[in-house]
C-alpha cells in the first residue's frame, strides 16, 4: 500500500472541507480563540461551543472529538498543540501527540478521511519548516504502523506553509518504497 496516494495538500480555508473531520489547533480551554479555532466556531455555529464545555478542557498534545455541526466537516478533532518555547521542552514530542492522537481518534471512529491544519505554526510560534516535517512525519508512520490507511488533507492557509508541505511531500515521495 504507497501511504502517499492518501496524502494531499491544499491552500485554503479548512471550514469548506467536506470530510469525516477536521482538526481544530484549539487552546487547552477547547472554549475557541482566534486563528484556526475562531474561523472553525463561527462556521461551525454555537453548538459546537456548547459541547466543547463538557470536556472541561484538555492538555497540550491530547484530542477531543465532537460533531460538526453547521459544518460540513461531520466532525471536530481539538487538540492544543505545544507553545513553542525555542525547542527544549518537549515541544516536538507534544506536536507529535497532538497529530497522533487525533489519528487515533479517526481509527477509533472508522473515519475514512481528516484535513489537519498547521498545528502550532500560528500564534504558538512554532518554526513551520519544522512543523511540517513533524505533522508530516507522524501520519505517515501512524497509517504504516497501524495499517489504517485513510485520506488525509493537510489544509494551508498561506503559500509559504503550502509550498513548504509540498516540497517535503515531494522530498518523501523520492525516497524509494522497500
Ligand atoms: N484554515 C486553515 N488554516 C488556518 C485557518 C483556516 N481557516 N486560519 C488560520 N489557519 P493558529 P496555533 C492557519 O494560530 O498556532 C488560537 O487562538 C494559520 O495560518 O490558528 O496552534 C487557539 O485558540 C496557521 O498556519 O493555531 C490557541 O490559543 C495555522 O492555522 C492558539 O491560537 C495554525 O495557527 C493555537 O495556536
Amino acid at each position: 500500500m504507497d501511504v502517499f496516494k492518501h496524502i494531499s495538500v491544499v491552500l485554503g480555508d479548512i471550514t469548506t472541507m467536506d470530510v469525516d473531520a477536521i482538526v481544530n489547533a484549539a487552546a487547552p480551554a477547547l472554549l475557541g480563540g482566534g486563528g484556526v479555532d475562531g474561523a472553525i466556531h463561527r462556521a461551525a455555529g454555537p453548538g459546537l461551543l456548547q459541547e466543547c464545555r463538557k470536556f472541561g478542557g484538555c492538555n497540550h498534545g491530547e484530542a477531543r472529538i465532537t460533531a460538526g455541526y453547521n459544518l460540513k466537516a461531520r466532525h471536530v478533532i481539538h487538540t492544543p498543540g505545544p507553545i513553542y518555547r525555542g525547542g527544549q521542552f518537549g515541544e516536538s514530542q507534544i506536536l507529535k501527540n497532538s497529530y497522533r492522537n487525533s489519528m487515533l481518534l479517526a481509527k477509533e471512529h472508522g473515519f475514512k478521511s481528516i484535513a489537519f491544519p498547521a498545528i502550532s505554526a500560528g500564534v504558538y510560534g512554532y518554526p513551520k519548516p519544522e512543523a511540517c516535517q513533524i505533522a508530516i512525519t507522524t501520519v505517515v508512520d501512524f497509517m504504516k504502523a497501524q495499517q489504517f490507511f485513510i485520506d488525509v488533507v493537510f489544509v494551508l492557509f498561506d503559500q509559504e506553509n503550502y509550498q513548504l508541505y509540498v516540497d517535503y511531500l515531494a522530498s518523501l515521495k523520492a525516497i524509494p518504497v522497500q
